[in-house]
């Protein structure tokens, strides 16, 4: 009698596809209250707000959308003050929101592969993509912008969540002029005597590309824009920022806009991962004196990547981490995302990039195998030397699966602490938020929020940074699910 080796027995899985799929549906409400069923205690010295930004919306009306990505921003508030905490959440009022509510049918098509309905004929032709502040929240310069990577930002008030319209940074950004999701915060800028600065970009695809580089004072003034050519076309989601250097990944990619064109897939969907071919390291000049070296290209593997954690320079090298991917995986015109085989796709993996850049050479090393996304660090730390990340994992060492857990990794000693919410918990990004006046890199806490299957419902939870054994040290539970959400930030005003 023949038994099954070992390998071929597949694992138990920490998830249901069911329970997974519960976090895709649509919030229609717009809420506002006191949380008031709490698990633990919030810590006094949290005080601030964290705003979070994802896709409220999974279908119009009963149409449903073809991937959660094109869903139309929803902005979160979770307001912490003397141990209690405010929810609050409103959907960006952008023109297509709005239309399509009124319409009660999707008259849009997106990036990510959702059609308006009656087949490729009805959508044939039709290059108009709906604007929808879907990816990250920032406050900057007393400013909440609402931000999605093709596009103009939307302002909204900080307070009531209501969109005042969009933001062009008194005329320095044009119409239609594109400010990405990943912004990165340079807490000391060289060039500004020390005070902060937030840095952004803007990519403009085409047979060559351009991407524009924003820097913006405390006060919210642009007060450094360039514009860089750069060969080949470019599907650039993230980059990263050292005191000298703005760093981009240009994917190894091909894209034929053909069938976007015939109506019959999305942009997004014509997008290819070109595995034969190297992934471009562009790093551009921050400074003047950095300027006179000009713009270099260096050459790594094939893979595509997303998401950064940071960057920094140790004498005429840079350090670079990322979540890589092997494949990119496809969103076919007749799938449905709920229906994921997680198994057939590659996991997010963090991977180091050593770049010397007096060599031209790319030294990259895979730093943990295990399935990963939404990277955080200490806000002081960006484009510094940093020893902690934090990150959304899966709760299962190897292969690919649905994050569930929040893992931090200690760089300098490669010890790992995990925090796991299976088998019916889901969890979005997490924030480190610092413990006020604290003197070591992990003092702080770090927040996110967790879909709770079992429910239906979504906690805010927190975690102490230095101790994850410790357990959540407080659980909010909300009222409501909040659809997965995709990035977001603490401000502690
Ligand atoms: O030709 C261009 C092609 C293109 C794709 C034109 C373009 C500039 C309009 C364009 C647009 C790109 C856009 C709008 C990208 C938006 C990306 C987005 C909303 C989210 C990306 C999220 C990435 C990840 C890795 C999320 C992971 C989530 C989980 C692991 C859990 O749910
Ligand atoms: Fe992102």
């Amino acid at each position: 009698q023949i038994l099954p080796t070992p390998e071929t027995q597949p694992l138990p899985k920490s998830y249901t596809r069911e329970d997974w799929q519960g976090g895709y549906e649509s919030l229609t409400e717009e809420l506002d209250y006191w949380i008031d069923d709490i698990e633990g205690e919030i810590p006094p010295e949290l005080e601030g707000t964290l705003f979070r930004n994802g896709p409220g919306l999974l279908d119009i009306n009963g149409q449903r959308l073809h991937h959660p990505f094109d869903g139309d921003g929803m902005i979160s508030r979770i307001t912490f003050t003397n141990s209690c905490a405010h929810f609050r959440n409103r959907f960006v009022q952008t023109p297509g929101y709005l239309e399509e509510k009124k319409a009660g049918k999707i008259l849009y098509r997106g990036v990510f592969g959702t059609q308006k309905s009656g087949g490729w004929l009805a959508n044939i032709f039709d290059f108009k993509i709906k604007h929808i502040a879907n990816t990250n929240v920032i406050y900057w310069g007393d400013k909440l912008l609402a931000l999605w990577e093709a596009a103009e930002p939307y302002r909204l008030n900080p307070e009531s969540l209501e969109t005042l319209g969009n933001e062009y940074f008194h005329g320095v950004l044009s119409t239609s002029e594109a400010f990405s999701a990943h912004p990165r915060i340079d807490p000391s800028c060289t060039q500004d005597n020390g005070a902060p600065c937030l840095v952004n970009f803007a990519i403009k695809p085409g047979l060559t590309t351009t991407i524009t580089i924003f820097e913006l004072n405390p006060d919210g003034k642009i007060i450094r824009k360039k514009t860089h050519s750069v060969p080949g076309f470019c599907f650039i989601h993230d980059f990263v920022i050292t005191p000298n250097y703005c760093i981009f990944f240009q994917n190894p990619v091909n894209f034929n806009p053909i069938p976007f064109a015939l109506g019959i897939s999305s942009a997004g969907q014509c997008i290819k991962l070109l595995k034969n071919k190297p992934t471009q390291i562009i790093v551009i000049p921050r400074t003047p004196e950095a300027e006179a070296k000009g713009v270099k290209i260096l050459e790594t593997q094939a893979g595509f990547i997303f998401h950064h954690v940071n960057a920094f320079e140790v004498e005429n090298k840079i350090i670079i981490d990322s979540i890589c991917y092997e494949s990119l995986s496809e969103v076919e015109p007749e799938s449905d995302y709920r229906q994921t085989d997680f198994d057939a796709n590659s996991p997010g993996q963090l991977w180091r990039f050593h770049l010397n850049l007096q060599e031209n050479k790319v030294e990259p090393q895979l730093i943990d195998s295990r399935c990963c996304e939404f990277p955080t660090i200490h806000p002081n730390h960006v484009g510094r030397q940093y020893r902690y990340l934090y990150c959304g994992a899966a709760h299962a060492e190897t292969g690919n699966a649905p994050l569930q857990a929040i893992l931090k990794l200690d760089l300098e000693s490669q010890q790992q602490q995990m925090w796991s919410f299976a088998p019916r918990g889901f969890v979005g990004e997490p924030i480190f938020v610092p413990r006020p006046n604290a003197q070591q890199e992990d003092d702080g806490w770090v927040i996110a929020l967790v879909y709770d299957a079992e429910y239906h419902r979504s906690d805010v939870v927190i975690l102490d940074a230095q101790d994850f054994q410790k357990g959540v040290i407080a659980k909010l539970h909300l009222k409501h699910h909040i659809p997965y959400g995709l990035h977001g930030s603490f401000t502690n005003q």
